[in-house]
């Protein structure tokens, strides 16, 4: 961030601008009875964060809120219930997350991290200064189907292909990898494009996610029309160059919408994100309806409908085998995390996002 913290967030004398509803006020009724204030977590580091309630920012101190297990910890776009008054100021608990972004921090160990907690669009952000990687595109989307939000893909960077043709295959790559999920390019640079993303993330919360150098807080700035988040030149060769963004920055953009800013990820280890890799194939999911054997292993069954739509090319091979190995992955990290907790973290939000995003499709005239 640059020095001035927030400068494009003006004290919030309502907290509808950032989400707050009367769903969430109806959950935030026995914390208002304690004495709390209810405001969004805009940043989590060093054992405190700092929460814009309709007062301002508040730093509060997160000791009861950052439990042992690292999917219960407060993250970036919680609603947390603050206390009214005190030196230091005590977040006391956070509401139920609607919706959450997972991952595995690694693909060796089976422990989670919430990457942004209640957001309804999940752009992730691919720079089209390097060659396109579409195997990792469909490992974000599976987290990102499986976060609960709307996933969206964002190429970055249009500026560097100014081949329309070439554009139009590198766009076409993209989309047949991302069965029901918007692909739309822009360039920070030139503009083209933001308008469009801007139209997008005017309504609810949007986290920006990709590997670091995808331009992410350049968008970020794009929308925000200010230079918020600090940007710095990387080797694009091979998106490994210095990490810029080092928290999750929640911003509020002056058109409406609340944008989540995130540090690079290296890796995106799936993490109990079955649904999500279904999603992203669905195709191949829908062939597989067509099987003649309901358990067919598309591998060599007869009337499997996989192969025949492999051999007919309808279905590319890479395809198929990269459902294969994210499914295989998958199963390996669920194998490894404990069950009766995997259980209870369904339980706690998916029930809770369910219910959430039923109300908030209500609220918005089920335009979700
Ligand atoms: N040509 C071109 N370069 C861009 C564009 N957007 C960003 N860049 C450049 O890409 C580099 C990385 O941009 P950042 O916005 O810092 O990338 P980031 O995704 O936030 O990176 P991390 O914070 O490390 O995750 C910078 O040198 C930007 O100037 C664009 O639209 N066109
Ligand atoms: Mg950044
Ligand atoms: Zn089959």
């Amino acid at each position: 961030m640059t020095s001035s913290a927030f400068p494009q967030a003006p004290l919030a004398h309502t907290l509808a601008p950032l989400g707050w509803d009367d769903a969430w006020a109806a959950e935030f009724t026995p914390y208002a009875e304690q004495g709390c204030v209810p405001g969004r977590v805009v940043r989590v580091d060093r054992g405190q964060c700092d929460v814009l309630t309709a007062d301002g920012i508040v730093r509060a101190d997160t000791a009861f809120v950052t439990p042992h297990d690292p999917l219960r910890v407060i993250c970036t776009g919680d609603w947390a219930a603050v206390e009214a008054a005190g030196n230091p100021r005590y977040v006391k608990a956070y509401l139920p997350r609607r919706t959450a972004f997972v991952r595995s921090t690694s693909s060796q160990r089976s422990e989670g991290q919430i990457l942004a907690a209640n957001v309804d669009h999940a752009i992730i952000a691919v720079s089209l200064a390097v060659e396109l990687d579409l195997g990792r595109i469909e490992r974000f989307l599976a987290l990102a189907w499986e976060s609960g939000a709307q996933p969206l893909v964002v190429l970055t960077k249009a500026d560097l292909v100014p081949d329309p043709v070439t554009l139009g295959h590198l766009v076409q790559d993209v989309e047949t990898t991302a069965p029901g999920v918007q692909v739309l390019t822009v360039s920070s640079h030139s503009g083209e494009g933001t308008d469009v993303l801007g139209a997008i993330v005017a309504d609810g919360t949007s986290v920006l996610l990709g590997v670091s150098g995808a331009g992410k807080s350049t968008l970020a700035n794009a929308l925000l029309g200010a230079d918020v988040m600090e940007v710095q030149a990387i080797r694009d060769v091979d998106g490994k160059g210095r990490h810029t963004t080092t928290t999750r920055n929640l911003l509020v953009l002056p058109g409406g919408g609340v944008l989540i800013d995130t540090p690079g990820l290296r890796g995106v280890g799936l993490f109990d994100a079955e649904a999500g890799v279904g999603q992203v194939f669905s195709e191949i999911e829908d062939f597989a309806s067509q099987c003649r054997f309901h358990d067919c292993a598309h591998e060599a069954e007869p009337g499997c409908a996989v192969l025949a739509a492999l051999e007919s090319g309808e279905l590319p091979e890479r395809r198929l085998e990269s459902y294969r190995k994210l499914l295989r992955e998958n199963q390996r990290i669920v194998a490894k995390t404990d069950a009766r907790l995997r259980s209870e973290i369904r339980r706690d939000w998916r029930l809770k996002s369910a219910e959430g995003r039923a109300n908030y499709s209500a609220k918005r005239g089920n335009r979700i």
